[in-house]
C-alpha cells in the first residue's frame, strides 16, 4: 500500500477549481457510536457552509483501510506481543485507579483505556532510537515504548526509582533511553517538542552525515487539541521541511466534557492534512491490525525521507476524563457502544478464529501481566522518596539562578524552605 495515502488525499479534484462539486457526494466518515448530531452554531445557519465544500474534496481514507482487510495477516509472534502490549496497558491503567484512591498518587492522573489499540499499533513499530512525544494521558505510550512498568508506577508513586526520580509524576514521563520525550499537561505543548526532535533526526541525517540518523518522531494527541494553533503551525513546518514525523490523533470524540462535534468546525481531522501538502488518513482506532496497517505505511514514509503523515485515529475513553472525573456528561448509550468495540476483546477474537492461538496461551499473557503489575506496585510502594534536595534539581537550566544560596547550600536544604520561598 505505499502510494495508498497519496492516491486518497493528494490526487482529488481541488474544490476551489472545480464547478463540479457535486459530482462528489458527500461522504462522512461513520464517526462510529458518537450518539451526539453536528450541531450548527446559530450563526452558520445563514451562512453557506465552508466545511461542506471541504468534505466534498476528498473521499474517506477509511474506505482505503476497509480495503486493506484481505492482508491483515500477523503472525503468530506479532500477535502476541500486540496482545501483550495492550493488555499490559489496560491491566497498568486499571491498577493505577485502584492505588489513585488508596492515595498513592497526586494530581490529576487520567488513563487510557479503551484507546490501547493505538498506542500499541504505532509504538510496536518503533525502533529504540525512534521518539514518541505524548500528553498527560502518556503511561501506557511509556509502556508500549519499553519504559518499565516499575519505573512507571515509581514515578506515579512520586519515588526515587521512577523514570523521572518522582520529579514528574503522571502527566510528565520522560525516559531519555527510550526516546519518551515527555508526557505533558499543556494540551498541544507536545507537538513542537516533537516537531523538534524531527528536526534533529533530519539535520542529524542530511547536515552532519550521522550513521544512524534515521529517526521517526511519534506525535500523540488528543482531538481537542487539534483546535490550537501549535498543531497547525507544526503541520505546516513539518511538511515544508519534510520531516519525519507521523502526528497520531487520538480522537476519543470528547475533550473533558466538549463533544469534539460540537467544538469543531469539520469534525474530520485528518482532512486538514492535504491543506499542508500532507497525506491525511482516517482509521479504526479500535481495530489494532487497521492502526498498524496505516502505523507501518506512515512510519516507512517518514523513515524514507518522504515527510509527515496526519493520522487520526478514531478511539473511545473507557473511563471519565481524568480519576477526578465523575463522567456524567457522556451518553450510556455512546458507552456501551464502544465497550462492545473493545480493542482487547475484538484482537482475542481475531487471534483465536484466525487460529494463531488457543486460549490458554492468552490466559498465560494474562497471569505475566497481572504478576508485572503487582510487582511495579510493590516495587514503587518500597522505593525511597526524594530526599528534599531534589526539590529544585532539574528545575532550572542553571540552578545557581534560583537553588543555590549564596553561601552555596542548595536553598532547599533551609529548614525553613517548605514554608514558603518568598523570603529566599
Ligand atoms: C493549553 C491548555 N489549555 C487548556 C487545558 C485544559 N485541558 C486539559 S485536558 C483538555 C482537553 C483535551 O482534549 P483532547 O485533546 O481531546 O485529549 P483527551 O483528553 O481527550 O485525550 C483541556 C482543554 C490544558 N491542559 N492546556
Ligand atoms: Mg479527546
Amino acid at each position: 500500500m505505499s502510494c495508498a495515502f497519496s492516491a486518497v488525499t493528494m490526487a482529488q479534484p481541488n474544490p476551489l477549481t472545480t464547478n463540479r462539486l457535486s459530482t462528489y457526494a458527500i461522504k462522512l466518515p461513520p464517526f462510529l457510536g458518537s450518539t451526539r448530531k453536528l450541531r450548527p452554531h446559530s450563526l452558520s445557519k445563514s451562512l453557506p457552509s465552508p466545511s461542506k465544500s471541504l468534505r466534498s474534496s476528498t473521499s474517506s481514507v477509511s474506505d482505503v483501510v476497509k480495503e486493506l482487510k484481505s492482508n491483515l495477516l500477523i503472525t503468530k509472534e506479532e500477535g502476541l506481543e500486540l496482545y501483550e502490549d495492550m493488555i499490559l496497558g489496560r491491566a497498568f491503567e486499571d491498577m493505577c485507579a485502584q492505588m489513585y484512591y488508596r492515595g498513592k498518587m497526586f494530581g490529576f492522573v487520567h488513563l487510557y483505556n479503551g484507546q490501547e489499540a493505538v498506542s500499541t499499533g504505532f509504538i510496536k513499530l518503533l525502533k529504540k532510537d525512534d521518539c514518541v512525544v505524548s500528553t498527560y494521558r502518556d503511561h501506557v505510550h511509556a509502556l508500549s515504548k519499553g519504559v518499565t512498568a516499575r519505573a512507571v508506577m515509581s514515578e506515579l508513586f512520586g519515588k526515587t526509582t521512577g523514570c523521572c526520580r518522582g520529579q514528574g509524576g503522571s502527566m510528565h514521563m520522560f525516559d531519555k533511553e527510550h526516546n519518551v520525550l515527555g508526557g505533558f499537561a499543556f494540551i498541544g505543548e507536545g507537538i513542537p517538542v516533537a516537531t523538534g526532535a524531527a528536526f534533529t533526526s533530519l539535520y542529524k541525517r542530511n547536515v552532519l552525515k550521522e550513521a544512524g540518523g534515521n529517526t521517526v518522531t511519534l506525535a500523540f494527541f488528543g482531538d481537542g487539541t487539534c483546535n490550537n494553533g501549535q498543531f497547525y503551525e507544526c503541520l505546516n513546518m513539518a511538511a515544508l521541511w519534510k520531516l519525519p514525523i507521523v502526528f497520531v490523533v487520538e480522537n476519543n470524540l470528547w475533550a473533558i466534557g466538549m463533544s469534539h462535534l460540537r467544538a469543531t468546525s469539520d469534525p474530520e481531522i485528518w482532512k486538514k492534512a492535504p491543506a499542508f501538502g500532507m497525506p491525511g488518513v482516517h482509521v479504526d482506532g479500535m481495530d489494532v491490525l487497521k492502526v498498524r496497517e496505516v502505523a507501518k505505511e506512515s512510519i516507512l514514509r517518514a523513515r524514507r525521507g518522504e515527510g509527515p503523515t496526519l493520522v487520526e485515529c478514531e478511539t473511545y475513553r473507557f473511563r471519565g476524563h481524568s480519576l477526578a472525573d465523575p463522567d456524567e456528561l457522556r451518553d450510556p448509550a455512546e458507552k456501551a457502544h464502544y465497550a462492545k468495540r473493545d480493542p482487547i476483546a475484538a484482537m482475542k477474537k481475531y487471534m483465536i478464529e484466525n487460529k494463531l492461538v488457543n486460549e490458554s496461551e492468552l490466559k498465560a499473557i494474562e497471569k505475566k501481566i497481572d504478576e508485572v503489575v503487582e510487582d511495579a506496585v510493590e516495587f514503587a510502594d518500597e522505593s525511597p522518596l526524594p530526599p528534599r534536595s531534589q526539590l529544585l534539581g532539574n528545575v532550572f537550566a542553571d540552578p545557581k539562578g534560583f537553588g543555590i544560596a549564596p553561601d552555596g547550600t542548595y536553598r532547599c536544604e533551609d529548614p525553613k524552605f517548605t514554608q514558603g520561598t518568598a523570603h529566599v
